[in-house]
């Protein structure tokens, strides 16, 4: 089951049938009691909607914070060992993939995020910027998982790289994060061959294309979020991006105009071009 945010309201979706949803509060469905339940009901008791408009769709997003893991799969460590090193930087991300504690780091509030078929930003002061492509969870005020959706946590790698203390300045700016095209309405932990795929498109042309799946991902969702909600109370939720293992080769760097694909098995597609 997913559910959709439009212009024209919340709708939940099931084999292809659209229902629209009486709550039309996001952030009270992000903290119903029993989200799954509500939906069911809804369309168990409704009639399908005529006026559900895709090309209306925002990002799944009311106020709730958008938090992202990082160095979470192999690929992820290489890179940024790669990019850090001449700043001697290099050594914490191979210690953050083995320890206990993961890497968590604020990513976007939601003025800051892209919805599908929006446009994400590179920054004018970065020569080498990347789409990240995440699994994203949707974790209600009670710390439980209850969704899933795609996610893309737009990277500065130069800056990242110049010094790991910039890294708020190479991931937190003005649509540096897209979220969509819907919630995966689920609690229960997505199968290890669900499949990641990032498309990179220029002028019509086919310019990276690379996947992944969740068999790669070296921490449990359970366990960042346990570590996210440690000492944070999340009123109205949270968005936890749970890192890349899709990077594109070094001398690729996104340009405006450009257009990123990102597709999860099970979620759907978000689609965005690329602005400066
Ligand atoms: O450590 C820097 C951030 C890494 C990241 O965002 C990722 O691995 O996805
Ligand atoms: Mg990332």
């Amino acid at each position: 089951m997913k559910l959709y945010r439009t212009k024209n309201g919340n709708f939940a979706e099931d084999g292809g049938k659209f229902f629209r949803v009486p709550e039309t509060s996001w952030d009270l469905l992000v903290a119903h009691k029993d989200l799954r339940g509500y939906l069911r009901s809804v369309m168990k008791n409704g009639k399908p909607a005529a006026d559900f408009a895709p090309a209306r769709l925002e990002a799944p997003i009311g106020s709730q914070e958008v938090w992202a893991a990082g160095v979470t799969y192999y690929r992820s460590r290489s890179a940024r060992m790669a990019e850090a090193k001449d700043a001697g930087g290099g050594d914490f991300y191979d210690h953050v993939y083995t320890a206990e504690r993961p890497e968590l780091f604020f990513k976007a509030t939601a003025n800051r995020v892209a919805g599908p078929g929006g446009s994400v930003r590179i920054r004018h002061d970065a020569k080498w910027s990347v789409p990240e492509p995440e699994l994203t969870l949707l974790i209600n005020p009670r710390g439980q998982i209850i969704g899933y959706t795609v996610g893309n946590d737009m990277s500065s790698r130069d800056i990242e790289g110049e010094n790991p203390l910039y890294l708020p300045q190479a991931k937190v700016y003005d649509r540096s994060c897209a979220l969509g095209p819907c919630i995966l309405v689920s609690s229960d932990p997505l199968p290890k061959e669900t499949e990641i795929r990032l498309e990179i498109t220029r002028s019509g042309r086919g310019e990276f294309a690379g996947s992944t799946t969740l068999a790669e991902l070296k921490r449990s969702p359970a366990a960042l979020v346990a570590y996210l909600f440690r000492e944070n109370l999340f009123p109205s939720g949270a968005f936890l991006m749970t890192g890349t293992g899709i990077v594109p080769p070094d001398d690729f760097s996104l340009a405006p105009g450009d257009t990123i694909r990102i597709t999860i098995d099970l979620i759907g597609t978000l689609e965005n071009t690329v602005v400066q």
